[in-house]
């Protein structure tokens, strides 16, 4: 993203700068303009091609609903993904975006986040694609703590491939690859990425769009690899999953009480996000669970470890401009 343009409500626009990009090009600032409000209208692109009633047209929802409120920069919006149902988000957001290879969202997010720090990236999926067959980025984007927003619509199956045993069913769930049922230990999202280093974890529900908002929020102001966990319910293949964890259909929505720090005798009772093992402790809950904030930590990110090392290498070579070291190399390996 070299440059780009605001409208003026007159029709005309005046070019605004890209963005205070932090890998030091030496080209000078240049003056913001004053920027209309991001609206619905601005950030939606195509049609949501989802079945009715499937549970990511509440996450998109939420999803706008954020943008709207914090008022993003447009042109610094990225949404990224990899394949599946929940995958095609990004085609349905009117920004940066990219449907990448299935499970590969990850390390595609992790290289725009390190080369574009300004940018904020937003990275969705399902359960297949971040705990199958993308399991392993997983790990790594979260033990590196690559600054990124990632949601996990997990539905419990494999959607887009019409009904295949995910990582996240159930012991006996039903489906095309399991026809007696399902055989082999799901994966406990919340446990996995504990276990893995990420350094904001949190859990929500699509039939909870004040609740997916908030969390959101918390996802975007953390520095690090934030993930959330939203069960979004696949209405053609497992449909009422969801319902125990949704009270408008009889079930309930326990929401996780944070400490608050107050020194009363209620508040030992709560939990402290800090806590790892309290956690992993809430995490062995049976189904549907609780919901809110699991974990959270300060560590610095990748992002910042790698733009202090780039400044010190840059310092040792006296300055020198990207092309002039690329040619100082050249000429080593002569
Ligand atoms: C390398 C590769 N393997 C398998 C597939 C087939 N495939 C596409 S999406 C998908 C699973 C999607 O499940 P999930 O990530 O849970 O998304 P959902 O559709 O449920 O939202 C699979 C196995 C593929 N596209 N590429
Ligand atoms: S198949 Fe399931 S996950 Fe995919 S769009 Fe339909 S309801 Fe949603
Ligand atoms: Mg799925």
């Amino acid at each position: 993203m070299a440059e780009t343009t605001t409208g003026n409500g007159d029709g005309s626009t005046t070019p605004v700068a890209a963005g205070n990009r932090q890998s030091g090009s030496g080209s000078p600032a240049i003056a913001e303009a004053p920027r209309e409000k991001l609206t619905k209208k601005a950030i939606t692109a195509d049609h949501p091609t989802w079945c009715p009633g499937c549970g990511d047209f509440a996450v998109l929802a939420a999803f706008y609903k954020f943008l709207e409120k914090r008022n993003l920069e447009h042109e610094k919006i990225v949404t990224l993904a990899g394949i599946g149902c929940s995958s095609r988000f990004p085609y349905f957001v009117n920004g940066h975006g990219a449907h990448f290879i299935h499970g590969r969202a990850v390390p595609l997010a992790s290289g725009i986040s390190l080369a574009r720090p300004d940018l904020h990236v937003f990275l969705f999926g399902g359960d297949g694609d971040g705990f199958s067959i993308g399991g392993n980025h997983l790990d790594h984007g979260a033990r590196k703590n690559i600054n990124m927003t990632y949601f996990i619509m997990d539905n419990f199956v494999y959607g887009l491939t019409k009904k295949q045993t995910s990582p996240t069913s159930p012991i006996g769930f039903k489906s095309k690859t399991d026809p007696t049922g399902a055989i082999d230990h799901p994966v406990n999202p919340m446990k996995k990425l504990i276990s893995a280093g990420a350094t904001f974890i949190a859990r929500t529900h699509a039939a909870n769009v004040a609740h997916m908002m908030q969390l959101i929020e918390r996802a975007f102001d953390h520095q690090g690899f934030s993930v959330i966990e939203c069960l979004s319910e696949c209405v053609e293949f497992f449909p009422d999953v969801f319902d125990p964890a949704n009270p408008k259909k009889g079930g309930s929505f326990e929401v996780i009480q944070e400490k608050k720090w107050d020194g009363t005798p209620e508040d030992e009772l709560r939990h402290d996000v800090t806590d790892e093992v309290a956690a992993y402790k809430l995490a062995t809950l049976p189904f549907p669970g609780v919901f809110g904030v699991f974990y959270e930590t300060d560590r610095p990110t990748k992002n910042s470890l790698e733009k202090k090392w780039i400044e010190t290498t840059r310092e040792k070579t006296g300055n020198a401009s990207d092309l002039e070291i690329l040619q100082k190399t050249f000429d080593r390996i002569k």
